[in-house]
């Protein structure tokens, strides 16, 4: 996959310009799902404050409509394993809170289960018909989803990252993106995370070294870069 093309388009973007490839850009909304963003989900119960989460669903939403306007692939993801938990390392499981964990019973249905309300992507964001939703079990997006396969036949070679949490699912999504050759631009204001300092050093983290792992920028700078719709 190419870093630019004769077609691509410019976003002012940290550390440098970000070239944008029309068409071959997918929009990714990771795991704005309800167990995480609602008060009386999963997140709010392990002591967070889901309120930090909301300021991203704005940003995402005006991406998704533009996304959306120009027939660009956009690709949903939701943390959850089956039901079984055939997919859920019993180390990982046996890791989490004490209290609850993975397919445990939770306010909002068993914790982060396929099918399960916690699991819905939050109404503001539905996906709609002919989007990509995958329901991932691990951190990364990639990791036993199929997804890498589905985004090359669509000839996609890159990607607009949004979602929650910053330093979870979304930066381990855009390493694996970075090693699979994507060109991953994290949007600032599309992600969040219960703790602002790790968003923070995301940020960095990812922009350092000349985009060792990609791109980040502001929402308003990725809309006012696109071609009319
Ligand atoms: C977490 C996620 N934070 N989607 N999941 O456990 O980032």
């Amino acid at each position: 996959m190419s870093t630019s093309t004769s077609m691509s388009i410019s976003i002012p973007a940290a550390p440098f310009d970000y070239r944008l490839a029309p068409g071959a850009t997918a929009l990714v909304v990771i795991d704005m799902q309800r167990d995480f963003i609602e008060p009386g989900g999963f997140g709010a119960s392990l002591g967070n404050d889901v309120s930090l989460l909301v300021p991203a669903i704005a940003p995402i939403a005006a991406l998704l409509a533009a996304w959306r306007a120009r027939g660009w692939p956009v690709v949903h993801t939701r943390e959850a394993h089956k039901a079984d938990l055939s997919d859920c390392p019993p180390a990982k499981r046996l890791r989490g809170a004490p209290t609850l964990r993975i397919g445990d019973p939770g306010p909002m249905g068993r914790l982060l289960i396929s099918g399960e309300p916690g699991t819905e992507i939050i109404a503001a964001l539905a996906p709609q018909p002919g989007e990509i939703v995958i329901d991932k079990p691990g951190k990364g997006m990639f990791w036993a989803t199929g997804l890498h396969e589905r985004l090359q036949a669509l000839g996609v070679s890159h990607l607009v990252f949004t979602g929650v949490t910053t330093e979870v699912c979304v930066q381990t999504s855009m390493r694996e993106a970075n090693d699979r050759g994507y060109d991953g631009l994290l949007v600032e204001d599309g992600t969040e995370s219960y703790f602002p300092a790790y968003k923070a050093a995301v940020l960095e983290m990812i922009a350092a070294q000349g985009a060792i792992v990609g791109w980040h920028a502001p929402s308003a700078a990725v809309l006012a870069a696109l071609p009319e719709a």
